[in-house]
């Protein structure tokens, strides 16, 4: 509190000489989606997943309810969740993303990701293409994506090798359960 008074004492007295968007420039109030990238088997009709962070800056609770992007015939989002048996499934995720406001969330491999179903075109490393995000308050944000396969997760939290492999090369949704009855 003390150096919120401080900065703010000094921004009045600045606030003269200093633009105020300077300032907001570098947290300006709104949804955020920084860093998007995506892992892509390559084959059209193939699949791909796309990772992001999520900065909800704005005073409202919010959530992520839906994905489109225009390479793919649908576009899901999905979580890891791990079994009676220890192993990690992926499962489609029901009811959005929450995203408490003034919170980060981040959609990383081995977590939540947005799938991409039914490639309709090749994505190779360094073509980029739009994912359009819809939130229930922030309404649709549409970002840049870029695919990128070399790419290392940030934090090796968890080693998932089976399925970070699928990701990339053949991921076989017939055997997963998304959902169905089980
Ligand atoms: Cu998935």
């Amino acid at each position: 509190m003390t150096f919120r008074m401080s900065f703010a004492a000094v921004a009045a007295v600045l606030s003269l000489a200093l633009p105020l968007s300077a300032a907001a420039e570098e947290h300006p109030e709104g949804m955020h989606v920084h860093d998007v990238y995506a892992r892509s088997n390559g084959q059209e009709g193939g699949s791909g997943a796309v990772f992001f962070m999520i900065h909800n800056n704005t005073a409202t609770d919010d959530r992520l309810v839906a994905a489109s992007a225009p390479v793919a015939q649908k576009v899901e989002l999905h979580t890891h969740v791990e079994n009676a048996d220890g192993v990690m499934q992926m499962v489609q995720i029901e009811g959005g993303i929450a995203l408490p406001a003034g919170e980060m969330h981040e959609l990383a491999r081995g977590g939540d990701h947005v799938m991409l179903l039914g490639l309709t075109q090749v994505l190779k490393d360094g073509d980029t293409f739009p994912l359009t995000l819809t939130f229930e308050q922030a309404g649709e944000v549409t970002v840049e994506a870029v695919v990128d396969n070399a790419r290392k997760p940030g934090a090796g939290m968890m080693d998932h090798s089976g399925h970070g492999a699928g990701h990339g090369d053949g991921h076989d949704h017939g055997q997963m359960s998304h959902g169905s009855g089980g």
